[in-house]
This record gives C-alpha cells, sequence and structure tokens, in this order.
C-alpha cells in the first residue's frame, strides 16, 4: 500500500471528534504549533462539547456528525473518541474527502484497520494515527543511542510498564473493555519495540486478569523475536501493579543488553549506558507545558511531537509521518497476533 498525495496547506482547520478525557490535552498540544486552527467540536453529548469549546475558544460545537461535515470547511479531521466509534468517523470522513487523525488504538480488529487504510489510499486521503508513545523525549534519546550503535549488536531487550496507576478513574470505559492492556497499552508498547528494533520474526504472548471487577486482561508479557533474529524482546505490561514500592506510571522502562554493553532508560527519564569503561547517565526529562498535569508529564508532552509529525505529512507533498495508518497496521498486527497467542497457546511466526 503506498502513501498518498497530500491535499492539506497551511494553515490547517480541523474538527475534532470527542471531547473525553484525551481531548483536553490534544486541544492544548494543537495550540503549541503555529496556524492549526480547531473550528468546530463533536460530542455525543453535546454538553461537554460546549464546555470544553468554551475553554478553548472553539467556534462550532456539534453532537450531529453528519451536520459537522456538511457546514465545515475542514483540512484534517482529529479523531479522539474510543476505538468503538472510529469506524463511522472514519466512514464519514472519508465519505467527504477529508483526511484523517485516528487516535489509538486505530480498529477494533485489524480487518477493519485494512479496510480504512485501502479506502483513504485509494481515494488519495491520508490517514495518520495518533501514536504518541513512541514520542516521548527519554525514547526519542533511548533509540537515536541504539542507532549509533555505541554497543554493538543487542541480543535482549525488556521493555516494561508496569503500574498500579487508577486508570479506570480518568478512562471509565476501560474497566468495561474485554480487551485491556494489550489493546490499550499493548499498542504502544508493541509500537515502541518496533521503533527500536524493526519488524518481529515470532511472538508468544501470556496474559493474566488480575483484577476481578473488570472486564478485560490487565496484565501481559509478550516475547518476540526481532532485529533479524537477533534481538529477544519481552514486554511486560500491566495495570495491576499493587506492590509496587515506586509506582514508575507514566514511565516505560527499558532495558537493553548487547555484545559491547548495556542501555537502560530507568525512573526519572534517567538514560544510562554501561560499557566495560563504566556507567554514563543523563536524565532526559519531558518538556513541562503548562497545561500537561505533571503525574502524566512525558505521555502528555509527546502528544506535541507526534501532532508536528503529522501535520508534516499533511503539509509537505512528500513526507511520510512516522505514525501512517499503513505503519500503524504493523503494531496493531502484533496486538491481535498477541491475543490470538495467548488464546491458542501457540507461537505466531511471520
Ligand atoms: O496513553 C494511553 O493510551 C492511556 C494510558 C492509561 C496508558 O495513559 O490509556
Amino acid at each position: 500500500m503506498t502513501e498518498t498525495p497530500k491535499v492539506v496547506e497551511s494553515p490547517s482547520r480541523f474538527a475534532m471528534f470527542g471531547c473525553g478525557f484525551w481531548a483536553r490535552f490534544q486541544l492544548a498540544a494543537w495550540n503549541e504549533l503555529p496556524e492549526v486552527e480547531c473550528v468546530a467540536l463533536y460530542n455525543r453529548t453535546r454538553s461537554k462539547a460546549v464546555e470544553l469549546a468554551k475553554e478553548f475558544s472553539v467556534p462550532n460545537v456539534y453532537s450531529d456528525a453528519g451536520e459537522l461535515f456538511r457546514n465545515e470547511k475542514l483540512d484534517f479531521v482529529d479523531i479522539v473518541t474510543d476505538a468503538s466509534t472510529h469506524e463511522e468517523f472514519l466512514q464519514f470522513a472519508a465519505s467527504h474527502h477529508v483526511p484523517a487523525i485516528c487516535q489509538k488504538p486505530f480498529c477494533l480488529s485489524l480487518a477493519e484497520a485494512e479496510k480504512h487504510c485501502e479506502k483513504f489510499a485509494s481515494a488519495g486521503l491520508p490517514l495518520f494515527i495518533h501514536e504518541n508513545w513512541r514520542w516521548q523525549r527519554p525514547i526519542r534519546v533511548f533509540a537515536r543511542i541504539l542507532r549509533e550503535n555505541w554497543l554493538g549488536t543487542p541480543f535482549r531487550c525488556r521493555i516494561d510498564m508496569i503500574t498500579g496507576f487508577p486508570v479506570f478513574e480518568n478512562q471509565p470505559s476501560l474497566r468495561n473493555a474485554d480487551k485491556l492492556i494489550l489493546l490499550d497499552l499493548g499498542t504502544h508498547i508493541l509500537d515502541v519495540a518496533r521503533f527500536l528494533f524493526g519488524e518481529t520474526e515470532s511472538l508468544y504472548c501470556v496474559t493474566h486478569r488480575v483484577q476481578a471487577e473488570i472486564a478485560g486482561e490487565d496484565a501481559a508479557t509478550v516475547v518476540m523475536n526481532m532485529n533479524q533474529g537477533r534481538t529477544t524482546v519481552v514486554c511486560n505490561l500491566a495495570y495491576a501493579g499493587n506492590a509496587l514500592e515506586r509506582d514508575p506510571f507514566p514511565e516505560t522502562q527499558i532495558f537493553v543488553e548487547a555484545d559491547r554493553g548495556s542501555l537502560e532508560l530507568a525512573p526519572g527519564h534517567s538514560i544510562r549506558v554501561t560499557t566495560p569503561e563504566g556507567t554514563f547517565s543523563r536524565c532526559f526529562p519531558p518538556k513541562m507545558y503548562s497545561w500537561v498535569d505533571p503525574a502524566y508529564a512525558v505521555v502528555q508532552s509527546s502528544i506535541v511531537d507526534c501532532h508536528a509529525d503529522l501535520l508534516r505529512g499533511f503539509r509537505e507533498k512528500d513526507y511520510v509521518p512516522e505514525t501512517c495508518a499503513s505503519d500503524n497496521l504493523k503494531s496493531l498486527r502484533l496486538v491481535f497476533d498477541a491475543y490470538k497467542s495467548a488464546h491458542e497457546h501457540s507461537t505466531i511466526r511471520y
């Protein structure tokens, strides 16, 4: 599937669909970028859109998506609703010939995601996925060090995101999600694994539900063979880290062992390079925008850099953003294959 010609010129007028927990941060992050204007907000419950529109001076509010598309002149849409409604809004965007950004997880099945990729590509419309985790500052630095090859060939990597943070308080729908941690967090972490090591040769996954009162799995371990068979990558995910001495939320911890040394992303955004000569370490904290919640900073700040990359994808003719839909499809495939592996106790080979 090839990426598509660009249709957006700056300044860019967009509408946002969804006014839940993430919408406020999404809008604040758009405000950090020049010549982007949110001209309309949609929410099923109109009052929530009215409230957010007032806070961000957005001129128009809708609870009818068809009406919004008929009335507004848009350069793109930003879909921030939960994944169960992505289908509906992507259909609207495609039929009105409007480029789209869709929040992760892109879709609730791979077939659905593939269908949208094909539909947008054949209409010559850009479709990008808002996958921000790989845009976290410490993860960008980590990837750069790995690529600069200070450490030789990696043979093992552990990526941990284990927390007891009350994620259901901010995002109550996650409590009822029958697919939970792999779809909500695994989309991010498996995408980071691809960002660091490229494509996967095989995958095995085990899942658990630790908290009895939720619908889905809240712990998962995914073991992958990556980097052309050279590196075993283990992703440990849990929203049920109930006995942690220090809860690292929302920091990802990464440890890479290579033939000439090791590289660690440790709590406090500390990057530590260890070779036979000793350990070199430095902290790479996120940029603290006025609107970020300090308890969520490294994640929320990364939204700005993710937006900037997607915007560049709309504005520059030959630029394909890192998290365009056809690339994100590869991360999403790992998520659904992880469910398959856990269900069948089987190894998935590519
Ligand atoms: O960023 C996310 O996708 C959220 C999390 C709880 C990890 O912040 O769901």
